[in-house]
């Protein structure tokens, strides 16, 4: 389903009367608003090709119709994510799920709906069909080096997709680990983890920094493992990157961490040492919920883009390329692209709010121990309804004032319904 200029505008010509309103009276109070606008314009996340169905849990899983059958459906469907909020301009594939048969042809098709495709995804925690051997104990882990070779082989697999389709990163999540204890010897896990990887490692494309391309080693607290996982935190998965050299990188995945993890403190230390990947962004009230981002704790998201934004300045870094900014998230009693709408709008308000805060003012209260006025600072930032100022950008890059609004007025999962039909299954979790 393809959406016109022309139906935005239109969507666009309604609601600018109040918008404008809106939007002049937050303008007036914004420092800097030309450069605050850019970078709210620049700024891409991408989506993942796995989280464009409804997803499930073991107990059951409820299709919500119209689902893509193919990775170009896909492609269109974050193409019409892009053509509603020009945020949305990536894709990120996750292999097998989704192998490009023809990776020009794939590429062209995503250029038209004005898409690139960000990391790459191996999936080493599935068994595919034809696989001789499994990895029911794990994969770059495990005690087998037959076992320990086919992941390798898969992971490189991947690459060669990535480079086809003009993608700079691999992230590698391993579901390895141990559900009780005894089963593993756990230093001897990490050294024939990283011993894979330093295989996998020295298969990224061209000299460390020329081909630009990155290793990002995503880490998870649990799940499927219960009792330990072999990159289960920050601290190991810092490990690695910093044994495999100056390309590897530490992704945050929101959901992977034990309950009341210091994330944004964890953003900033990872920043600091320049090991920070990027981020799989979702939001969860226990484990790795999976559910939208900013519909749990907004606060916690606001808090995090702070430490990026302190973060990324304090080494002058480039906000929209320097860091992978992707959506991680599964999709059980939403609309699918509702969802990623939602998740879309909650990242660009936070970003903005960080935006907003007035660091010069924080830190005179940081140096002069007045935390009273610390928190004063920071949440003035945070209760600022930066919403007209998200809108107006969009507008400006030729999206709606209104994405979710315009989806539903256009009836659009009606018409993917009766474009694929109701019970189509979309690849992925
Ligand atoms: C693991 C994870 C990982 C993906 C998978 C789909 O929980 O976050 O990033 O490979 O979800
Ligand atoms: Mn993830």
């Amino acid at each position: 389903m393809k959406l016109t200029k022309q139906v935005i505008q239109e969507h666009n010509g309604q609601l600018v009367p109040v918008h404008k309103k809106k939007f002049d009276y937050v303008a007036e109070g914004v420092d800097g608003l030309k450069e605050v606008m850019q970078k709210l314009i620049d700024f891409q996340i991408a989506i993942p090709s796995w989280a464009l169905g409804s997803g499930g849990t073991r107990f059951g899983r409820f299709p919500s119709g119209g689902e893509p059958r193919k990775l170009e459906e896909k492609i269109e469907d974050v193409g019409l994510l892009h053509a509603l909020n020009q945020s949305s301009g990536a894709i990120s594939l996750h292999i097998p799920w989704d192998i490009p048969k023809d990776a020009n042809e794939i590429k062209t098709l995503a250029a038209m709906h004005g898409l690139k495709f960000d990391a790459v995804n191996s999936n080493t925690f599935q068994d595919q069909p034809t696989q001789p051997i499994s990895y029911k104990f794990g994969s770059l882990q495990h005690v087998d080096k037959g076992v320990r070779r086919l992941a390798i082989d898969h992971n490189i697999e991947v690459i060669k997709h990535g480079i086809d389709l003009g993608s700079k990163a691999l992230t590698v999540w391993l579901a390895d680990g141990s559900c009780f204890p005894g089963q593993l010897n756990f230093r001897k896990a990490f050294q024939r983890t990283l011993e894979s990887l330093q295989e996998i490692y020295a298969a990224l494309p061209g000299d460390p920094i020329a081909s630009g391309w990155k290793m990002f080693v995503e880490y998870k607290a649990f799940e499927p493992n219960f009792y330990s996982m072999t990159v289960g935190d920050w601290g190991q998965s810092y490990l690695y990157a910093s044994k495999l050299g100056p390309k590897a990188y530490t992704l945050v995945d929101l959901g992977h961490h034990l309950p009341n993890a210091n994330i944004e403190q964890i953003v900033s230390l990872l920043l600091m040492e320049n090991k920070l990947a990027g981020f799989h962004f979702n939001d969860s009230k226990y484990g790795d919920d999976d559910l939208t981002v900013g519909s749990i704790n907004p606060y916690q998201l606001f808090l995090i883009f702070n430490e990026l934004v302190e973060g990324m300045d304090a080494r002058g870094m480039n906000h929209a390329t320097d860091l992978g900014w992707m959506i991680d998230a599964s999709h059980n009693v939403k609309d699918p692209l509702e969802d990623l709408l939602q998740s879309i709008e909650a990242i660009m308000i936070a970003y903005a709010q960080a935006l907003l805060v007035n660091t010069k003012e924080l830190k005179q209260a940081q140096d002069s121990n007045d935390v009273a006025r610390a928190q004063e600072i920071l949440q003035a930032a945070y209760r600022m309804d930066v919403r007209p100022l998200v809108a107006e950008a969009r507008m400006r890059s030729g999206g709606a004032l209104a994405p979710l609004q315009l989806f539903r007025n256009l009836k659009v999962r009606d018409e993917l319904i009766k474009e694929r039909g109701k019970k189509t299954v979309a690849t992925g979790l």
